[in-house]
Parts: C-alpha cells; sequence; structure tokens
C-alpha cells in the first residue's frame, strides 16, 4: 500500500540510464536500471556462495570459507575450485555494490535532493575496493585479499596485522579508530540531546533547538548546532572508513616492515641528541 504522501512524490525522471524504461515502482520499490543490475548481481553472487558452500566440506555458518586464489595465480584468473568462484562472487559484489549506489543517485535526482547519501554508502564500498582490488592488485597478485567466511576472515585479519608485528602502531589506522569512537561518540550525544529534548516531564511541552543549543552552550560554552551536528557526523564517519581503507593500502604497498619500526623517525629526530 502507499502512503498518501508518496503518489505525490512518485515522479518520473532522474535516471541516470534506461530513460523512462525501467523508471517504475515495484510494491514500495523503485527499480530503475540499477535496481535490476542490483538484483541481477545479488542474486549470481548469492547462487555462487551457496556452490562455493556446498563444494566447501562444511554447511556450518561459522565454518564456510570460500577463499582467494593462491598467491601463485598472480592477477590472473583461476580454475572455480581454486579461487575462480572467490573471483566471480567478488565481480558479483562490486556489481551489486555500484549498482545500489547508483540506484541510491537516481532516486536522489528524481527527488531533487544532494548526491550525500549515495557519496556516504560510497565510502564503505571504497573501504571493501580497498581490500578486495586495489591492495591486491598493488601487491600483484588476488591472493593478498580476503576470504569470504565468518571465522576465515577474522584470521585473515589477526594473521595481516600480525605480518606488520602489532598493526595499532599503523598511525593511519591509530586516526581510523579515533574516528570510529569519535563517530559513537557524537552519535551517542547526538541522540541522547534529541531525545532529551522530546521527552518532558509529564505535563511539559517538548523542547526545541533553542533547548538543544543552550544546553551545550551552559555546558561547554559552545554548540556546533542543529545542522553542524549532522555536517560533523557525517564528516567523521566517512573519515573511519576512508582512513581504514588508508591504513590497509599503505600495509605491504608502502611498508613492508613491523609498524613499531615505522616510528623510528621519530625515535631519530636530530631534537634529542
Ligand atoms: C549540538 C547540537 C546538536 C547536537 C549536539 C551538539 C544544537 C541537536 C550533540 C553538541 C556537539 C558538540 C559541541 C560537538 C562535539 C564534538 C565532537 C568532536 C564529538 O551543539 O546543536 O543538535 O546533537
Amino acid at each position: 500500500a502507499m502512503l498518501t504522501f508518496e503518489a505525490k512524490y512518485r515522479v518520473r525522471g532522474g535516471t541516470l540510464v534506461g530513460g523512462n524504461l525501467f523508471d517504475f515502482w515495484v510494491g514500495p520499490f523503485y527499480v530503475g536500471f540499477f535496481g535490476l543490475t542490483t538484483f541481477f548481481f545479488s542474486l549470481v553472487g548469492t547462487a555462487l556462495i551457496l556452490y562455493g558452500a556446498a563444494i566447501g566440506g562444511t554447511w556450518n555458518p561459522w565454518l564456510i570459507n570460500i577463499a582467494p586464489p593462491d598467491l601463485r595465480y598472480g592477477l590472473g584468473l583461476a580454475p572455480l575450485r581454486e579461487g575462480g568462484l572467490w573471483q566471480m562472487i567478488t565481480i558479483c559484489a562490486i556489481g551489486a555494490f555500484v549498482s545500489w549506489a547508483l540506484r541510491q543517485a537516481e532516486i536522489s535526482r528524481k527527488l531533487g535532493m544532494g548526491m550525500h547519501i549515495p557519496w556516504a554508502y560510497g565510502m564503505a564500498v571504497f573501504a571493501y575496493i580497498t581490500l578486495v582490488v586495489i591492495r591486491p592488485v598493488l601487491m600483484g597478485a588476488w591472493g593478498h585479499a580476503f576470504p569470504y567466511g565468518i571465522f576465515s576472515h577474522l584470521d585473515w585479519v589477526s594473521n595481516v596485522g600480525y605480518q606488520y608485528l602489532h598493526f595499532h602502531y599503523n598511525p593511519a589506522h591509530m586516526i581510523a579508530v579515533t574516528f570510529f569512537f569519535t563517530t559513537t561518540l557524537a552519535l551517542s550525544l547526538h541522540a541522547s540531546l534529541v531525545l532529551a529534548a522530546i521527552n518532558p516531564k509529564k505535563g511539559e511541552t517538548v523542547k526545541t533547538a533553542e533547548h538543544e543549543n543552550t544546553f551545550y552552550r551552559d555546558f561547554i560554552g559552545y554548540s556546533i548546532g542543529t545542522l553542524g551536528i549532522h555536517r560533523l557526523g557525517l564528516f567523521i564517519a566517512l573519515s573511519a572508513g576512508f582512513w581504514s581503507a588508508v591504513c590497509i593500502v599503505i600495509s605491504g604497498p608502502f611498508w613492508t616492515r613491523g609498524w613499531p619500526e615505522w616510528w623510528n623517525w621519530w625515535l631519530q629526530l636530530p631534537i634529542w641528541n
């Protein structure tokens, strides 16, 4: 069923590909060219994952594992059972993720909105592509990508971390982690402030932005504002994803030794002499 206001916003146009051809809805869902490509890639990718699980020797959801090709295959294609499945699944995943972002862009255009949503989602897609394409290509083998499996991808993260002795010394990792924690801090400040304003004592009226501003001015002498907190939140959340991608892409292509050793430039500064 359509909500009363929806009919008004279900307007033609804004498509990037296909003109009016795919410009329709199925139930509550906008379809569009990229709705179809998302559906196609998701279906094929999921089928390939199920096939990989079926020939993988276990249906234990924790242990199912679809691994990338061995390093000796370099950047070439591998046989299905030796990483080829992983390669096809990766193509489907990227196809589905990029289609999804472009469908967001079409809907944003249709509604006359900015492109903030596709760019925000795109940052997560960029971080994934950094892991499974950019870094493996820079290092010369698909085998440097991570395996698809719950425990297996955790093992990969642990192993790759130990290859650099102590990943927490990676400066870009430090920046990423700091942004992740700051994002949770900002969102909890924001959510608690909004809920506090709209949940007054029984009999009192709901409070507004004036009260929200006043709380923070009284409390720390500064309020970033109702628009500002959302700009800040988007910036720090995107930064978390961005620096995550940076921290892994520099590990190997740029720095091959332990991350603790990277800090020697600091210990060797001439000011210590
Ligand atoms: C604010 C404001 C909001 C908010 C929040 C603040 C009225 C409803 C949370 C306060 C936020 C500040 C001072 C920035 C904190 C900075 C970091 C890096 C966590 O002023 O305007 O709108 O939700």
